[in-house]
């Protein structure tokens, strides 16, 4: 226990190539190791459910913005439930202690309606571990994040959008003006 604890404190890597450099674009890395909320040294990923989320495991997202705008949303993680088919998508505020803090998912047309809840609209990034705990997916859209509204990665015990919350990564997200 002490050992995963220590292990899931390694700091998160951030890499951010900034607009305004006149490429336009936005490129952004950063990755962390799972840790519980309250852990001695905080990281950016928090487990709710160290069965499905255990401490150390490993979570990386990258985001390509064009200076149109399009913007691809990769994932990667190790270390999670071998087989486990998980849920994930953007969401619009940043990780906390409650998994609630990181807010709702974030939208592309944002609706409350439920026809408004689905890949299209939002950044999903569903994926089934492999026998080994590690799984890689990516999602591309038309468009890009708005300002200071997407703010985390939000990992769901089920695919969908109605699954628990077991884990969540504060996660940079650019934008293009
Ligand atoms: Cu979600």
């Amino acid at each position: 226990m002490v050992a995963g604890i220590c292990a899931g404190a390694v700091a998160a890597a951030v890499l951010a190539v900034g607009g305004g450099d006149g490429a336009g674009g936005f490129e952004m890395r950063t990755d962390a190791r799972f840790a519980p909320p309250g852990a001695f040294v905080p990281s950016a990923a928090l487990t709710y459910d160290m069965e499905l989320v255990p401490a150390a495991s490993w979570i990386e997202v990258e985001q390509r913005t064009t200076a149109g705008g399009a913007t691809s949303v990769r994932l990667r993680v190790k270390g999670l439930k071998p087989g486990h088919a998980y849920g994930v998508h953007v969401h619009r505020k940043p990780c906390g202690a409650d998994p609630l803090a990181a807010g709702g998912h974030y939208q592309h047309v944002v609706s409350t309606e439920a026809h408004h809840v689905n890949a299209e609209n939002e950044v999903w990034l569903d994926f089934t571990a492999d026998e080994r705990g590690a799984g890689e997916t990516s999602a591309r859209h038309s468009w890009g994040f708005r300002q200071g509204e997407a703010s985390s990665v939000v990992l769901h015990e089920e695919p969908g959008s109605k699954g628990g919350r077991v884990g969540c990564f504060t996660v940079p997200f650019g934008w293009v003006p």
